[in-house]
């Protein structure tokens, strides 16, 4: 019997298992003892990674043919196909007529083969579907700290003795974080901040629910308040940041009265909790979607970095301004997609990472891009507009996830090349695709993650291909060597290969990854960045910082502020109500494509788009339990969704799982000015009874 540690691809935890097999079958999954993530423990999803592997499933590739109907092909047909049909494109319309959407779900080194093809060589757009999860903590990360640089480590859960958890719901979508929270030794109060009552605000010890978006009145209210009382840590201030003062005067107009108006919160609880704060010792900050999916998203996460800062709770063991990340490489994919900056971290007009570039991916500078990509809405707005005539998705759903979801579907219509690459061939996009190139799934392939605490991680193969079946990898590199790039991608040829570029390009920048050994990561405790070569191996958990120097060009950290900003959508007489939307459960996955294979999820979870509405909503609509309700939103859209009802939403709020395609028909095209990451959780609608069960 084999055993084989690999890394869960679900979530940002990027927890280890290991996985026993006999005869290429599994017979045992076990979660790593001693990996410092999981520690021996796992979620179903993780549990459950052998279900997405089916031999039944064609592994080769599909292309629309000339009659419109979809033909199997070799796949050498296929990777010749979608290379002349790219250069067509590109040769008719220019080079920025093809773009591509990718993720936070593949290996960084799959990503990094990816942006060299299509942004280097072929000169195409590439965004992620990071942008509609974490563009805006990159933004302010970037602003406030000078490097996209989460500071944290997991363990610092377990240190800190104030947990604030804000616009984060861990209980669903992190539940080994919450494992983490639970069997703290340290005793703890935990506050959430979330307009919902979450099932995490249910376990807190106090739960503040604002009323929805109003968090960065919150912050600056909470900010001048500690500022008011002197519970601030004037030492850091001043040794370590820039902007306290302009910051300070600014935030001063936010009393507690004038918050109570906007936030809903009395200004009893708000000194309350300025009093724990104050009084803590280890104070920790953790954002995730609450935050980054908003329409002033950047500087919200920049007020929660502004209260780490002022109290000193930075740096140390049990704080931090800590943004969770979402999808398992979401790190990798923010360092070494080459879409919004260059490999390793620089803007593609710094001439000096241009050089160290150039040089460690032994190639011209002039090869390299030279302008970030334009992002995910602006080529979905390029496609409708006919300017975009290709589009290659890869390990994404957006026909379901894009946000007011329906201006995909129209702009899919008016492709003429609809690349998908998936392991399922019946996604939602997947089934509107020209070329469909089917995948094995994670427990099948090679490479690295970057999990929320910048740990690197190992993919191994627990199960071996069958004939004809490819990877991700090697359905880039064919699509490369058909494109004529044969010699151009010598040097990237396998998932090690490319590793050991992208620690190259890693080099003396603060992500550096130059003494991560790429086969000593197997089966290893994994590795923090930075880990630089020659330097002791360090610590199993790191945290950034400790030394109050940040990577601005004066070393500081940076107070940020603006003016909050009207909601550009608010409710109305004719949308009295607003739509939230999240995680549902802690089985089922995004777009479903993966958990629906799961028996024990489908089991405990509802097959068809839902609806949570408050008992008193229900009351004036006379809606009851599992009544068809419609909902019509702002966007011009509506939606049927069974209610569910429940006291964890008030009488304006309706929450709907993202889990179903109904819910982004309904919401709308509003983006975080900054990042441009979607405002998902703030939809005016209207609701109506359409039918009872
Ligand atoms: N089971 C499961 N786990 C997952 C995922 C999954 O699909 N399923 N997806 C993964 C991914 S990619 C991500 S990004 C993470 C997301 O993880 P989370 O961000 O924790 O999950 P969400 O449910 O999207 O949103 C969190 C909370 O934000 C609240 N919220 C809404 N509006 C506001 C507001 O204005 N202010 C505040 N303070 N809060 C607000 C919502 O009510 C919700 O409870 O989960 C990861 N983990
Ligand atoms: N309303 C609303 N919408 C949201 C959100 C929200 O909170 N509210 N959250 C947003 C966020 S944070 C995120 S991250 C997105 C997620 O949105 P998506 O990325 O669209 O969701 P997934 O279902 O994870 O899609 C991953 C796809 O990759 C496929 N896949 C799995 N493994 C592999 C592989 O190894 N290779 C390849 N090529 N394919 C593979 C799966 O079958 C699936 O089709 O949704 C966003 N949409
Ligand atoms: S917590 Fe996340 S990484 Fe860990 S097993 Fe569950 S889905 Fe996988
Ligand atoms: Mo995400």
């Amino acid at each position: 019997m084999k055993k084989i540690q690999t890394t869960c691809n679900y979530c940002a935890l990027g927890c280890n298992l290991d996985f026993y097999v006999e005869a290429e079958k599994i017979t045992q999954v076990n979660p790593t003892k001693d990996y410092p993530v999981n520690r021996g423990f796992a979620c179903i999803k993780g549990l459950s990674l052998d279900k997405q592997i089916n031999r039944r499933r064609s592994p080769l590739p599909v292309i629309t043919n000339q009659r419109g109907e979809p033909e199997q092909v070799s796949w050498n047909r296929a990777f010749a196909y979608t290379a002349r049909k790219i250069k067509e494109l590109q040769a008719a319309y220019g080079a920025e007529s093809v773009a591509a959407i990718s993720t936070g779900q593949l290996t960084l080194e799959e990503m990094a083969l990816l942006g060299h093809i299509g942004r280097n060589h072929l000169k195409i757009n590439i965004d992620g579907n990071t942008r509609l999860c974490m563009a805006t903590s990159v933004v302010a990360h970037k602003q406030a700290f000078g490097f996209d640089a989460p500071p944290y480590t997991l363990a610092d859960f377990e240190y800190s003795d104030t947990i604030l958890f804000i616009g984060a719901n861990p209980v669903v979508a992190h539940p080994i974080v919450w494992d983490r929270v639970r069997f703290s030794k340290t005793p703890h109060t935990l506050i959430v901040i979330d307009p919902r009552k979450s099932e995490t605000a249910r376990n807190a010890d106090e739960w503040f629910g604002i009323t929805p978006k109003s968090d960065l009145v919150f912050l600056y209210a909470l900010a001048a308040l500690l500022i008011g009382k002197g519970w601030i840590d004037r030492g850091y201030i001043e040794a370590h940041t820039e902007g306290f003062t302009e910051f300070k005067e600014a935030v001063r107009m936010f009393t507690p009265q004038y918050a109570e108006k906007i936030t809903g919160i009395a200004p009893e609880r708000l000194e309350g909790l300025a009093k724990t704060i104050y009084e803590g010792r280890a104070v920790s900050f953790w954002w995730t979607m609450g935050v980054n999916q908003g329409y002033e998203a950047v500087r919200t996460a920049q007020a929660i970095i502004a209260l780490a800062l002022m109290t000193g709770n930075i740096g140390r063991p049990g704080t931090g301004a800590n943004s969770l990340t979402g999808q398992v490489d979401a790190m990798g994919s923010r360092l070494f997609s080459n879409t919004a900056g260059l490999y390793g971290g620089g803007d593609f007009d710094n001439p000096k990472r241009r050089a160290a570039v150039a040089k460690a991916l032994h190639c011209g500078e002039s090869l390299l891009a030279v302008k970030p990509t334009i992002p995910y809405n602006a080529i979905i707005e390029n496609i409708n507009a006919g300017k975009i005539k290709g589009l290659w998705i890869l390990c994404t759903n957006p026909r379901h996830s894009w946000v007011n979801n329906e201006t995909f579907r129209s702009a899919v219509e008016k492709l003429e090349l609809f690349i998908v690459q998936d392991i399922y061939p019946d996604t939602d996009s997947a089934r509107l695709s020209t070329v469909f190139l089917p995948v094995v799934p994670g427990i099948q392939k090679e490479g690295t993650m970057i999990n929320t605490e910048r740990r690197l991680s190992a993919l191994r193969p627990v199960i071996e291909k069958m004939p004809d079946e490819k990877n991700d990898l090697e359905v880039l590199l064919g699509i490369g060597d058909a494109l004529g790039l044969q010699q151009e991608l010598a040097l990237w040829r396998g998932p090690k290969d490319i590793f050991n570029l992208m620690k190259e390009c890693s080099r003396n920048m603060p992500c550096d990854i130059t003494g991560v050994d790429y086969d000593a990561l197997a089966g290893s405790q994994g590795m923090q960045w930075p880990c630089s070569e020659g330097a002791a191996a360090g610590d199993i958990e790191r945290r950034l910082f400790e030394d109050g120097i940040y990577y601005t060009p004066s070393k500081k950290a940076q107070f940020i502020f603006e003016k909050p900003l009207e909601n550009p959508a608010p409710r109305s007489a004719e949308f009295p109500l607003y739509l939230n939307t999240g995680r549902g459960t802690v089985g089922q996955w995004h777009t479903q494509t993966r958990t629906r294979e799961v028996a024990y999820v489908a089991d405990v979870s509802i097959e068809k788009a839902h609806a949570f509405i408050s008992p008193g909503l229900a009351k004036a609509h006379r809606i009851a339990e599992n009544d068809v309700i419609e909902i019509t939103s702002h966007n011009g859209q509506s939606a049927r969704f069974y209610a569910r009802v429940s006291d964890s939403v008030d009488d304006i709020q309706i929450f709907a799982p993202l889990h179903y395609i109904e819910t982004n028909k309904l919401t709308l095209s509003i983006y975080d000015s900054y990042s441009k990451e979607p405002s998902f959780k703030y939809t005016p609608v209207a609701v109506k009874k359409v039918g009872a069960v």
